[in-house]
């Protein structure tokens, strides 16, 4: 270890295993974004609450920053190392520690992978219902740093409301034991809560302790083909009247045809410029002839120009996939998202004024949008013209983000709805949250990490 802070860091804590090599710090220094070049000063992978804490406590006394970090499947460079950060990688910390079957809780380490954390709940008969396509990589610790959304929201809301318990080690490697599982727990400020979204910039989750629920009823999932855009409120507004929602998913003909060239197989024929994965309850034979009766309702109003029913669990995969598989045939582009919300009710208005933003500052330029339109959050992937260098790009997307926001702003509605602050969208946080409100979160930053030593320059552009 030639560098002198990492042989300090040897000395101190001889067991902590670490890692320095070129491959290393570019693996564990970047996410999704794949903007930065990642720069971490080396990479600790602590294996107990213990070592987080003595790792925290050491870069706490020498100030050195730590970007706590869990599978990197994030779109806003929250996880990114481009600064000689110590990357604190939990991914060694990723065992079931408990499952409580009064409480119907489940007890993990934050570096369980999303998917095994299903597994885990599917063994005791019960589900974790937070779900969305990058299950097989991202980590729950990082699903809690970022409220993560996804698919199932709909229905069962964000990772939020499937939080009963953690234990995080705060800025100065103090343990804090968060909620520890209550349901009913009146007794002031509800740290856990305020931990869930914070970006690895109050503390590090060490532990979490998950709401399991029952399985949902056996369900049903249908593609659908709109005509136009005024059709989708509709459309949104019939199903969730007559059928029990678990998902409702929107996506355009332009990301169908990225998915396509991705090997995904085509369901419907023709041209339609807009589809929806919709997934219901389908428990008995009134539901699905409800659904069927949807169906027909919404094709002779002319709000459907056609539609598939998948008649097995492959089928309903491969429907899924469509809907699922947009970001993974974007990744090779390296595209420039954004990721929105607004109310519901706001939907329409917004979107109108949204597509004709797009199509006036994005002239020539691809644009592919798809999203949860039923919880009013659409995602936005703008694609690099080969013929236009990326700072150019980029400065062109900053602008036209800019426009998005004031937009957003007009509408009541969100800069990020699900992925995070990170460092994608830092310089637009005060589109979204008031001046005094990011005064206040940068005052309880400054109690939780007096340091500044936690992800420093994720969410705030100035710490
Ligand atoms: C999704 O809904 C994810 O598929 C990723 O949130 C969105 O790639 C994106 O922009
Ligand atoms: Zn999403």
């Amino acid at each position: 270890m030639s560098n002198p802070r990492l042989a300090q860091l040897n000395r101190r804590l001889p067991g902590l295993r670490v890692l320095a090599e070129a491959g290393d710090l570019e693996h564990y220094g970047r996410d999704w974004t794949r903007r930065w070049t990642p720069a971490p000063l080396a990479i600790a992978l602590p294996d107990t609450v213990e070592e987080v804490q003595a790792v925290v406590r050491w870069a706490n006394d020498e100030r050195v920053a730590v970007v706590p970090s869990g599978g990197r499947t994030g779109l806003s460079g929250g996880a990114v190392a481009a600064n000689g950060e110590l990357v604190l990688s939990l991914e060694r910390m990723n065992r079931v520690l408990d499952f409580n079957a009064v409480d119907r809780t489940l007890t993990v380490q934050p570096g369980m992978i999303l998917q095994q954390v299903h597994e885990a709940a599917h063994e005791h008969g019960l589900v974790y219902p937070v779900d969305f396509a990058a299950r097989g990589s991202c980590s729950i610790g990082g699903n809690i740093a970022t409220n993560a959304g996804g698919i199932r929201v709909i229905r069962h809301g964000n990772t939020r409301e499937w939080i009963a318990g953690l234990k995080v080690v705060a800025g100065n490697g103090e343990l804090l034991e968060l909620n520890r599982g209550l349901i009913k727990n009146s007794s002031g400020y509800d740290f856990r809560q305020l931990m869930i979204g914070s970006e690895g910039t109050l503390g590090i989750v060490v532990e979490a302790t998950l709401k399991l629920t029952e399985p949902p009823p056996p369900s049903r999932v249908m593609l659908l083909a709109l005509p136009d855009m005024g059709a989708l409120m509709e459309v949104f507004a019939l199903f969730r009247a007559r059928l029990a929602l678990q998902a409702f998913e929107f996506f355009t003909d332009v990301a169908l045809q990225h998915v396509l060239a991705h090997g995904a197989q085509r369901a419907i024929e023709g041209n339609h410029p807009y589809y929806v994965v919709a997934e219901f309850d389908a428990a008995d034979e009134r539901q699905q002839e409800a659904a069927l009766v949807a169906f027909e309702r919404a094709l002779e109003q002319g709000w459907v120009s056609d539609g598939v029913i998948a008649q097995s669990e492959a089928q309903a995969a491969a429907l899924w996939r469509l809907r699922e598989g947009i970001t993974e045939s974007l990744a090779p582009r390296r595209p420039y998202k954004n990721d929105v919300s607004v109310r519901v009710s706001a939907v329409p208005g917004f979107l109108e004024e949204m597509q004709a933003l797009l199509a006036n500052e994005y002239p020539g330029i691809e644009v592919v949008w798809f999203g949860h339109i039923g919880d009013g959050n659409l995602h936005i992937n703008v694609l690099r013209p080969d013929d236009l260098a990326e700072a150019a790009f980029i400065a062109q997307c900053e602008q036209v983000t800019r426009l998005l926001a004031a937009t957003l702003q007009r509408h009541g509605g969100s800069i990020s709805a699900e992925h995070g602050i990170g460092l994608v969208k830092r310089a637009y946080l005060a589109s979204t949250r008031s001046a005094a409100e990011i005064a206040l979160m940068q005052g309880v930053r400054k109690v939780f990490d007096p340091h500044g030593i936690l992800n420093p320059g994720k969410l705030f552009e100035a710490d």
